[in-house]
């Protein structure tokens, strides 16, 4: 897995703004933000994809959605709302394989996408 270069940013061996961290969960600032908050939340252990989930990590990804919600306070766009959004495989240009929690806020977004 040490080519993954998330893993990487967990094991601190590339340079990320980290947000939060705890013992399963790590969060960063996007090296691309697409809004004035965006934050990737991902877990510290390596899963390539949604599809990849193990059932026994339900729990993990509920923990990603409570991180994101704190966070999502300390940004100060709790109350304005914020877009929550998982990339899956090709079609859905997932481009990093380690299951990442994008959360994205700060500016008024299109629907459904944008
Ligand atoms: P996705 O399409 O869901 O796989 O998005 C991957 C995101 O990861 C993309 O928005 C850019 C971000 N990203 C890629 N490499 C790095 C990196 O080295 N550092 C940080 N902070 N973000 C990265």
């Amino acid at each position: 897995m040490t080519e993954c270069i998330f893993c990487k940013i967990v094991a601190g061996e590339i340079p990320s703004h980290t947000v939060y961290s705890d013992e399963t969960v790590t969060a960063f600032r996007d090296i691309n933000p697409v809004a004035p908050t965006h934050i990737l939340i991902i877990p510290n252990k390596h899963i390539e994809a949604v599809s990849d989930l193990p059932e026994e990590d339900e729990q993990l990804m509920g923990h990603l959605f409570t991180v994101a919600q704190k966070l999502a306070e300390e940004e100060g766009i709790a109350e304005s709302g914020y877009r929550l959004i998982i990339n899956n495989g090709p079609d859905a240009n997932q481009v990093v394989f380690h299951l990442h929690l994008h959360l994205i806020g700060g500016r008024k977004m299109k629907y459904p996408m944008g």
